[in-house]
């Protein structure tokens, strides 16, 4: 499975978590956000990442993209099927990314993707209005992080792997876990980021931004 976009992006990341886990062959093709490639553009028409092409079968959207592979790649199950706990990993997956990277998004194009990475426009006043929306983002977080096992109790669940992804893409502007303030949130976060398909994932990201 091609998998189109930059890990930076917490919905990217999310797909090659989800991938990783359930151990499926895939790899990165770089696309910029609103990028122009035309095998890009096909898979995404709106230009927004990520999106696949396995064997043939476009799709875009994070979320969609996970749903995709839960049918076709049910084992590790990422969706769990007890309807309430399911539930709740369906809200978590929303709340990462409507509500908590909807936030830190003004933050992270304000102050690293538009002037350091793709020179685009940017404004530090958006950046500023995500820090004053994260602090109840993370108060919530911080509320509802387990100390022991999963944001959703048992399994390990797409609630993690979408949560703990905007958190790693946060932390590229400083607002990664914090153990002083938010406690429970990094412990949490540590226990997601031990696992090998994070560390497979991690490693990748990490040394393409060598
Ligand atoms: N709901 C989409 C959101 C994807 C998204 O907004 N990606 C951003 C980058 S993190 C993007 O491509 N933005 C470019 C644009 O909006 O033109 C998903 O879950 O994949």
């Amino acid at each position: 499975m091609k998998l189109y976009g930059a890990l930076l992006s917490p919905y990217v990341r999310k797909v090659a978590l989800v991938a990783a886990e359930k151990g499926l062959d895939w790899t990165m093709v770089l696309a910029n956000p609103g990028g122009e490639d035309a095998a890009f553009r096909q898979a995404s028409p709106f230009g927004k990442i990520p999106a696949i092409d396995d064997d043939g079968f476009l799709l875009a959207d994070s979320s969609a993209i996970v749903t995709y592979l839960e049918a076709k790649c049910p084992s590790p199950a990422l969706l769990p099927a007890e309807p309430q706990v399911r539930g709740r990993a369906v809200w978590f997956d929303e709340f990462a990314d409507t509500i908590y990277f909807a936030a830190g998004i003004k933050v992270l194009f304000h102050r690293l993707v538009g002037p350091k990475l793709l020179k685009r426009p940017y404004d530090e006043a958006v950046a500023l209005q995500g820090e004053a929306e994260l602090p109840p983002i993370l108060a919530y977080l911080e509320s509802v992080a387990p100390p022991e096992g999963w944001l959703v109790g048992e399994p390990f669940s797409l609630a993690d792997i979408a949560v703990a992804s905007v958190l790693r893409t946060l932390a590229a502007v400083g607002w990664g876990p914090d153990r002083a303030r938010y406690p429970a949130t990094a412990t949490w976060y540590a226990r997601v980021a031990a696992r090998p398909a994070w560390q497979h994932v991690a490693a990748i990201e990490d040394a393409r931004r060598r």
